[in-house]
């Protein structure tokens, strides 16, 4: 009898640990298994190829410190890179083969507004959540509830820049020199336009070029017989630079300041320009400078890994993988793409090196921009 009795409470500890011993198991293989994909679609080559490798690089940091934090057992990111070839045509390629070969949890990207007004409709079709890191146009968080973005559109960064332009430059009278042919140069003129409006200075005069152009002297010329306080300007990185070159040039002296969007944004428009890009002003979503703790250690480490110090793109490069990650860590699965879309709405008073970051309501970016002053062959702050 009581040997029985022995034999019965040893068997249910046997059953006991056994079931102990699995669920543990399980669940070690489960955690440890977890991995999220991302697609990362920017501009290598083409007009863009100015600013996709400072978000390569900006990603690839981020990647590589989440998957050292995240140990053995925490959820780990794979980025697979992919040029966007800076066309429409090319990035809905990109985000085709994300969407139905990769499988990936999440794209960030593309690099132009240009190449995002087309992919992103993919995207929101087959309900995949994008994190655009440098599409400042209006119109593109509007495709759809799946599309976000942690760069400040034009229409918040440039009322900014002109304000304190007029402030301290005393800037009464401007020309106006835009790209007509691309969805970020034609946003940025618009936003120029309706806040040099709403400032109250004149538009002595709107000239026009298109991607690829080399010579600028024939607008340039008109507007320098204008005689106008500063030359506003909407461009990508390559045309600006050829048109602050030319400017300087042309004698159009450094007491008409260049003021530009967010194309000018990129350490190119300095060694493409070099000592005529002095004193050029330009609006921006962050500056090295910036004195959060974490922003040092991001600055500090990037210049390390990479001989350079890092640029507004590779900031909010930097900054996306973090937010991204933190969507999809909440996400009950990598492959979950409507509650990482969920998780990412959330995201309100987030510690980035952007500032403190929230989306609004409509999936833009929230944080302060500032007013950087090329000096020295650096961007520093000229005002916030
Ligand atoms: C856009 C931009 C460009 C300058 C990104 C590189 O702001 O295309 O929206």
């Amino acid at each position: 009898m009581q040997k029985s009795k022995r034999s019965i409470w040893m068997g249910i500890a046997v059953l006991i640990s056994l079931t102990l011993l699995l669920t543990v198991h399980t669940d070690f293989a489960v955690a440890a298994g977890k991995e999220a994909k991302i697609g990362l679609a920017f501009s290598m080559t083409g007009a863009a190829a100015g600013y996709g490798s400072a978000q390569k690089n900006g990603v690839q940091l981020a990647v590589d410190e989440i998957n050292t934090a995240a140990g053995a057992d925490g959820l780990k990111l794979i980025p697979i890179f992919d040029d966007d070839a800076s066309t429409p045509q090319q990035g809905t390629n990109v985000f085709n083969k994300f969407i139905n070969a990769d499988k990936v949890s999440l794209i960030i990207g593309p690099t132009l507004s240009n190449t995002a007004q087309v992919a992103d409709r993919i995207a929101q079709q087959a309900g995949v959540p994008v994190l655009a890191i440098s599409n400042t146009a209006k119109g593109i968080t509007e495709i759809g509830d799946f599309i976000f973005r942690d760069s400040l559109t034009e229409m918040v960064v440039i009322p900014n820049t002109i304000r304190v332009a007029k402030e301290k430059l005393k800037v009464n009278k401007v020309a106006l020199l835009y790209g007509n042919d691309d969805a970020f140069t034609k946003a940025g003129y618009e936003a120029f336009k309706k806040a040099l409006q709403d400032a109250g200075l004149t538009i002595l005069n709107e000239q026009t070029f298109a991607k690829g152009d080399r010579d600028f002297s024939p607008q340039l010329t008109q507007i320098k017989s204008m005689n106008p306080d500063a030359i506003v300007v909407s461009a990508l990185v390559e045309e600006a630079s050829g048109i602050v070159g030319q400017a300087r040039k042309l004698d159009i002296p450094k007491s008409v300041p260049i003021i530009g969007g967010n194309g000018f944004n990129s350490p190119n428009l300095m060694k493409n320009a070099g000592e005529a890009a002095e004193g050029v002003i330009v609006g921006a979503a962050w500056n090295t400078s910036s004195a959060s703790a974490l922003n040092r250690k991001f600055v500090e480490a990037f210049s390390s890994r990479f001989g350079t110090l890092p640029d507004q793109f590779a900031a909010q490069a930097y900054a996306g993988v973090y937010i991204a990650y933190q969507a999809i860590s909440k996400a009950p699965s990598p492959d979950d793409h409507k509650a990482i879309r969920d998780a990412l709405a959330q995201i309100k008073g987030m510690n980035t090196v952007l500032g403190t970051f929230s989306f609004t309501d409509g999936r833009d970016a929230d944080y302060v921009p500032v007013v950087q002053v090329v000096k020295d062959g650096k961007f520093v702050v000229f005002g916030e």
